[in-house]
């Protein structure tokens, strides 16, 4: 029967259309830039520029904590780090700490930065903590140094030198 025929292989087409079309969709889902979701938008726009951003952190920052919310050691580095901001004698000093899980591109700028720390510091991991631009290491590195009372030390020499600095301005 032609027109049997002629519906049946229009039916044919029209799957094979709907399908095409279904699988352009799917394509264009994985790759949207709707920031958060799949593949996401990018934080930043190559190594250079993952470069400047940790670059200006470290070095515009009296502390700077490279951290994450959830993570445990940096709770623990977070908590010690403030108990001894509170101290009269280290208030002027300031932490500055950057939540690498708060980035809404789907992980992509925290792995971006902890790369270029790993090429930096030979760590990778978090917390990475810097007190006046030198790397500290993490938390473990953190607690040793106060628990020796090196850490007091290095407070107090990073306010000597910023005073230092002050004067001769
Ligand atoms: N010994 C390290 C342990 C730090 C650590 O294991 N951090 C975990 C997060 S809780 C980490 O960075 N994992 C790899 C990642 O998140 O990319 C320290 O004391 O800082």
């Amino acid at each position: 029967m032609p027109s049997a025929s002629i519906s049946c292989k229009m039916f044919l087409s029209w799957r094979a259309l709907s399908n095409f079309a279904i699988i352009v969709m799917v394509i264009l889902m994985a790759t949207s830039t709707v920031p958060g979701v799949s593949a996401g938008e990018s934080t930043f726009d190559g190594p250079g520029e993952v470069a400047n951003f940790v670059e200006a952190r470290i070095e515009g920052s009296e502390i700077m904590v490279f951290s994450k919310q959830y993570c445990p050691f940096c709770k623990k580095t977070k908590a010690l780090l403030k108990e001894l901001l509170e101290q009269e004698k280290f208030s002027r000093i300031e932490m500055n700490v950057l939540e690498l899980d708060q980035f809404a591109d789907g992980g992509e700028a925290a792995t971006s930065i902890q790369q270029y720390l790993l090429k930096k510091t030979g760590q990778r991991t978090v917390p990475n903590i810097f007190i006046g631009a030198n790397h500290i290491g993490g938390n473990s590195d953190l607690q040793e140094l106060h628990a020796s009372g090196m850490l007091e030390l290095m407070l107090s020499e990073f306010l000597g030198n910023a005073e230092k600095s002050n004067d001769e301005l």
